[in-house]
């Protein structure tokens, strides 16, 4: 969309059931903040609109567990997460929540409207029933063996260890993970909205009409709409959430995910009398910034919803990013192996910006990314603190020791070619910045930044004021003429300076706010179309003392982290191995039983992720006289250019399995510790590929 009049940014409304951490932040807040800052200093109109999402299964089972009311888990949580948000200068224009009146009344209007429109579908199934907790089980909260790879603990919607997508029934040993009661077939009736209504629909808008969706959106969309869309219940047996507003109804919720993202509309409609100049006005440029997991909500259920509902606009795009990992490990919130943004500002107060800088230096934008903390330390002491900290600095300190605190004036007949080069920096820079920001690459976005003030650097290391200044009269003063180069030396960082303060701001807000301190000039001064000007601050201005824009981490800060990290990890199941027998032992086999394996030794040739599965990798393995091709779910603990080249044992003789349409002949072995991590068996050294394992 070419010019809209308006923008509406919107990040997934979190789930009120914990803090945020990193990963959060990574996700689509960080992102979603770094745009809407550079829309509002290009002064377009825009709204940036979040709240907590306090209905649906996460909450209730969280009560569940707690012995509290849902209620309870939302007011200790949504205040927590509008604090960590607002402390990271995550700028919303409202931060609601879906438990509020309005949002009741817009999300029982609209499913009344599709209701009356005739949109829904009637059905009575039979569906598992928890008799000991009294309540409906969500497919996510039965768990039993995977009929596909034998896994103990898959769930009723998928197993983690093969990838397979599964439904209860196909689960052997079904249990309720509330309460391990057996889950009971009841009847229910439920109101489902018939997707397949919208398909070719679909098809035409997203496939042909956005081409320009980033690559995982876009391969998420077409692989749900090649597989064909069906019925989905809207409606939930709960007494937590919105009441279906008919009724026949009694005892029945709207779906969460039916309800949470009109907590888009409310939230907007609960900020402003205008909300519908922006939802409903075709010349909106409506975005939505989500996490992957998010995708097929927002890229084919609410679409669908607000074209069955009419008058609304629909997305314009919808960036998602992959997941943040933390110390190589996929973040938990249940075995606590996360950075947590509270606990983040508690240990580093007023370090806001680093994390900002260091979680989008290093954004899952187009794979799952990893957060280590010696990357934090590694980044804010060689690039915050080596690069731009250090440029403003020299500068500030220069400039007050050579040029009396105050703007230098430039000499434009003076100019050399090191003057006019980092001149036409400063004038290209901006472009390059806006271009990455408005195709949401915001990694390159701040690299482009950075390569300025990397640039800045050179230029001041190339000019060397301070040895001009050694250039003096008999009586020590500075000569008129190593005088005027230091002038436009000083003139001209400083101006390179105020463009960063511009450049930098949507990434590092609070850092931008200390530059204009220090420049003495306003806030005005950050609207992008003073971005690339040479003349920001006027010669003969005098300006304050430098400040400590980024300070050094020193590795025992790191350390502490990791260690806290490491300590607060709660393994995934409590188990006193010396104690209690082996609960996963099986029963004897004999030695015949055994010999009916035929365990290889195989090198990996080649390696890559299977399209659109997370957890699964394609391998070809090299087994001496044949090389076979393996599906393997071990795409969250390796990535593919870590197994190239290594050797594995093998199944080789494990019956041919087709997953996800790939032929897989045979199995890697892995050992599976307490907390559900995955690691390879490999020889001690290297062995000839097909030998055998006995
Ligand atoms: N509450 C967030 C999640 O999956 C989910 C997003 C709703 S956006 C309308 O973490
Ligand atoms: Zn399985």
């Amino acid at each position: 969309m070419q010019n809209p009049s308006r923008y509406l940014v919107t990040a997934a409304l979190p789930y009120a059931n914990g803090p945020v951490h990193i990963g959060h932040l990574a996700g689509c807040y960080l992102p979603a903040d770094i745009y809407v800052r550079y829309l509002r200093a290009c002064k377009k109109d825009v709204l940036f609109i979040c709240g907590s999402d306090e209905h649906g299964v996460p909450i209730t089972i969280r009560a569940l567990k707690e012995g509290v009311t849902p209620q309870e888990v939302v007011d200790r949580y949504h205040p927590m997460i509008k604090e960590s948000m607002e402390r990271m200068g995550i700028s919303f224009d409202i931060y609601s929540r879906t438990s509020h009146p309005v949002h009741h009344e817009t999300a029982a209007a609209f499913f009344k409207k599709l209701h009356d429109d005739g949109y829904f579908e009637v059905k009575e199934t039979e569906q598992y029933f928890d008799e000991k907790a009294g309540v409906f089980l969500a497919d996510r909260y039965i768990t039993g063996t995977c009929p596909v790879c034998g896994y103990e603990k898959a769930y009723g919607d998928q197993c983690e260890k093969c990838g397979s997508s599964l439904s209860p029934e196909q689960l052997i040993q079904p249990r309720s993970a509330l309460s391990d009661a057996i889950p009971v077939k009841r009847k229910t009736k439920h109101w489902y909205f018939p997707l397949q209504r919208f398909e070719g629909w679909l098809k035409e808008w997203i496939l042909e009409g956005h081409k320009e969706w980033k690559n995982n959106v876009y391969g998420q969309c077409k692989s749900w709409l090649e597989n064909g869309l069906q019925s989905r219940a809207m409606t939930r047996d709960s007494h937590w959430g919105v009441k279906v507003p008919l009724p026949e109804a009694e005892g029945k919720v709207l779906y969460v995910w039916f309800d949470a993202p009109i907590g888009y509309i409310s939230a907007t409609k609960e900020l402003t009398p205008r909300w519908q100049d922006y939802w409903c006005d075709n010349d909106t440029r409506l975005i939505h910034f989500i996490g992957k997991d998010n995708i097929v909500f927002h890229c084919i259920i609410f679409p669908s919803m607000l074209k069955a509902h009419g008058g609304f606009v629909l997305p314009d795009n919808v960036p998602a990013n992959e997941f943040l990992n933390i110390e190589g490990d996929k973040v938990s919130t249940s075995r606590n192996w996360a950075v947590w943004v509270h606990e983040y500002l508690n240990d580093f107060p007023d370090a806001q910006d680093i994390m900002r800088y260091v979680l989008c230096a290093n954004a899952p934008e187009t794979k799952d990314n990893d957060f280590t903390w010696k990357d934090f330390q590694d980044r804010n002491n060689n690039e915050l603190v080596a690069i731009l900290g250090n440029f403003i600095n020299r500068t500030w300190v220069l400039m007050h020791k050579l040029c009396s605190g105050k703007v230098p004036r430039l000499h434009e007949n003076l100019l050399d070619d090191d003057d006019r080069w980092i001149m036409d920096e400063i004038k290209s820079a901006p472009q390059k910045v806006s271009n990455c920001i408005e195709q949401f690459k915001f990694r390159d976005a701040l690299f482009e930044v950075m390569e300025l003030a990397r640039k800045g650097n050179q230029y001041m290391q190339k000019k060397e004021p301070w040895i001009k200044a050694r250039q003096t009269d008999p009586d020590g003063k500075i000569t008129a003429e190593a005088q005027q180069d230091i002038d436009n030396a000083l003139h001209l960082c400083l101006q390179l300076t105020a463009n960063l303060a511009i450049l930098i701001h949507p990434f590092l807000p609070f850092t931008a706010k200390k530059m204009l301190h220090m420049m003495k000039v306003v806030d005005r001064m950050l609207f992008w179309e003073n971005a690339g000007k040479l003349n920001l601050l006027s010669t003969g201005y005098s300006l304050r003392a430098p400040e400590l824009l980024f300070r050094k981490i020193e590795d025992e800060e790191i350390q502490k982290q990791i260690e806290k990290l490491k300590a607060g990890l709660v393994p995934a199941e409590e188990k006193n191995a010396s104690q209690l027998p082996d609960e996963n032992a099986k029963a004897e086999i004999s030695f015949q039983d055994f010999e009916k394996l035929d365990l290889r030794i195989g090198t990996v040739l080649t390696c890559e992720k299977v399209k659109n599965v997370d957890k699964l990798l394609k391998l070809e393995v090299d087994l001496g006289h044949e090389k076979r091709v393996i599906v393997s779910g071990i795409a969250q603990h390796y990535s593919p250019e870590e197994l190239v080249g290594r050797q594995v044992v093998i199944v080789a003789n494990l019956a041919p399995r087709k997953i996800k349409g790939i032929e897989s002949k045979g199995m890697i072995l892995t050992a599976e510790d307490a907390n559900g991590n995955l690691h390879l068996l490999q020889p001690d050294q290297f062995t000839e590929p097909g030998s055998a394992v006995k």
